[in-house]
């Protein structure tokens, strides 16, 4: 299948859907014949990043290590599908420089703090009310709102489905020769 590899990034706060809509982009895209790769927490942070924590500094390094891989897997022809927090609007820009412009998508998956919190899926916002982690986003450590968005989604209003097809629209409108 001929396609333009470009990264498409998503950012927000814990819990806001990230990893789920980009499991389910992959398998939408692989049904399609595209060649693709989830780079997110799970595969990073456990990996190459193993060194790096949570401080402003670490989030820094992990995202322009992370840009510098996704630029490799771009320059190897295959669409990244990036998931992670990515919480100052200065390394949004860093990484789209580090990746090319034209090669980049940004998506700002935006879910209220509440409705993240509420959920908790992972329990890790109640670990950091508690003082069990510190520096935590949108607790004591800050999210600033992304300015410079492809596409904006509102994962606290909309259904899961209703995201995936606008994220979908978006990749196959840059992807697709
Ligand atoms: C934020 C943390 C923290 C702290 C552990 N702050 O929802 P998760 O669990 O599975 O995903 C979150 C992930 C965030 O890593 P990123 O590499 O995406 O962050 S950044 O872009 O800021 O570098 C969360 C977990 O790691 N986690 N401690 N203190 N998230």
């Amino acid at each position: 299948h001929k396609h333009q590899a470009k990264v498409i990034w998503l950012s927000g706060l814990s819990g806001s859907g990230k990893s789920t809509l980009a499991n389910s982009l992959e398998v939408e895209l692989h049904q399609k014949g595209f060649n693709t790769y989830v780079l997110d927490g799970d595969n990073i942070r456990l990996g190459l990043n193993q060194d790096l924590h949570f401080s402003d500094e670490d989030r820094k390094e992990n995202l322009r290590r992370i840009a510098e891989v996704a630029k490799l897997f771009v320059d190897a022809g295959i669409v990244v599908i990036a998931a992670f927090i990515t919480p100052f609007e200065v390394d949004r820009i860093k990484i789209k420089e580090i990746i090319g412009a034209d090669n980049f998508l940004h998506v700002f998956v935006d879910s209220p703090l509440e409705i993240c919190e509420s959920r908790d899926v992972k329990g890790l916002y109640a670990k950091a009310r508690a003082g069990e982690i510190q520096q935590f986003t949108g607790i004591d450590s800050p999210f600033e709102v992304p300015k410079q968005n492809d596409l904006v989604l509102k994962t606290g209003e909309e259904t899961q489905e209703e995201s995936l097809a606008k994220l979908l629209k978006l990749a196959l409108e840059n992807i697709e020769h």
